[in-house]
């Protein structure tokens, strides 16, 4: 691939950064340094996995992903944008928004003095992305990875009239058994429970996950913390830029009806999404900035 040659002239890193054909065909950034190392999907900006050095992967990745062009990853960092869940007036648009499928270009490439490796990538724009929102924004994605990986979604509006934004850093984490997991950090939430036709309910003490479970959560701090005693390790999550937390299992039916999380897939997975959903979204100013970010790391119990 011409284009892979050119990507590695212009930002590759010797030793821990080169662009390469990953699955499906789809073009990816190998990223590895001593802190860790991580795989990301042109298409999307899609961080597809990510493990500390030494460490299990700390995203869940499906057996059972399709890697085609136009078709979202089964698991890493989905970018929800520039709305979350269903477009709010016309159904016919996809779930989640158009950013997860098409191509992005990478911009920008740094090895930080602190071993770390930076990448920065912004949603490349056509005539079908105009056609499902007009509005002229511009969306970056900055991915550093160490013995932590940050994930940060800079949107800018370009126009001289506001823009009202929805968006997700849709993240599957990796677990020994999602029966046995608890999420802390959002005890005494509301929440707007999905499966239940969105009804307002309160959050008493951790999530623990035992059945299809499809919760935003309002007014979530900027830590959680994902308990896994089959891993004995702690998944920590440092937010910036949210205020809405979405957690998600498909559990069992929902999971096979979907075809790409294979056999007990739902049991090795959970969602912890950092948001800015329902209440929480964004109403962005003409020439104002928004960043959304989200830092991932593990503690060993
Ligand atoms: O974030 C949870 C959710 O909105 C669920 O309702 C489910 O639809 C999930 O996202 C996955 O959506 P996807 O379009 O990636 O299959």
């Amino acid at each position: 691939m011409e284009r892979l040659q050119s990507l590695n002239e212009q930002f590759g890193i010797k030793g821990q950064l080169e662009f390469a054909e990953g699955p499906g065909g789809l073009a990816v950034a190998e990223i590895r340094n001593a802190g860790g190392r991580a795989t990301v999907a042109l298409q999307g900006a899609h961080v597809m996995t990510f493990e500390p050095h030494g460490d299990e992967p700390v995203l869940w990745l499906s057996d059972y992903a399709k890697f085609a062009p136009g078709k979202s990853i089964r698991g890493g960092v989905p970018v929800c944008w520039p709305w979350f869940g269903a477009h709010a007036s016309d159904p016919a648009l996809p779930a989640h928004g158009y950013a997860r499928t098409v191509d992005w270009q990478p911009v920008a490439s740094e090895a930080l003095a602190d071993g770390r490796t930076r990448l920065v990538f912004e949603l490349i724009e056509t005539p079908a992305t105009k056609a499902m929102c007009p509005h002229p924004l511009r969306l970056r994605n900055t991915i550093t990875v160490g013995t932590t990986l940050t994930v940060a979604l800079e949107t800018t509006n370009l126009s001289q009239t506001p823009f009202r934004l929805t968006q997700a850093l849709h993240t599957y984490f990796a677990v020994a058994d999602v029966r046995r997991i608890s999420i802390e950090g959002l005890e005494d939430c509301d929440y707007l429970d999905k499966v239940e036709g969105f009804a307002r309910k309160h959050q008493q003490g951790p999530v623990t996950i035992a059945h299809e479970v499809d919760r935003i959560y309002l007014g979530s701090g900027d830590l959680l913390e994902i308990r896994d005693p089959g891993m004995e390790r702690i998944i920590r999550i440092t937010s910036s830029g949210s205020r809405s937390a979405v957690v998600w299992n498909p559990w069992i039916e929902k999971a096979e009806k979907m075809g790409d999380f294979g056999p007990d897939g739902h049991l090795g997975m959970v969602c912890v999404e950092t948001a800015n959903a329902a209440d929480d979204s964004i109403e962005l100013a003409p020439g104002a900035v928004h960043t959304l970010s989200a830092e991932y790391g593990i503690e060993y119990l």
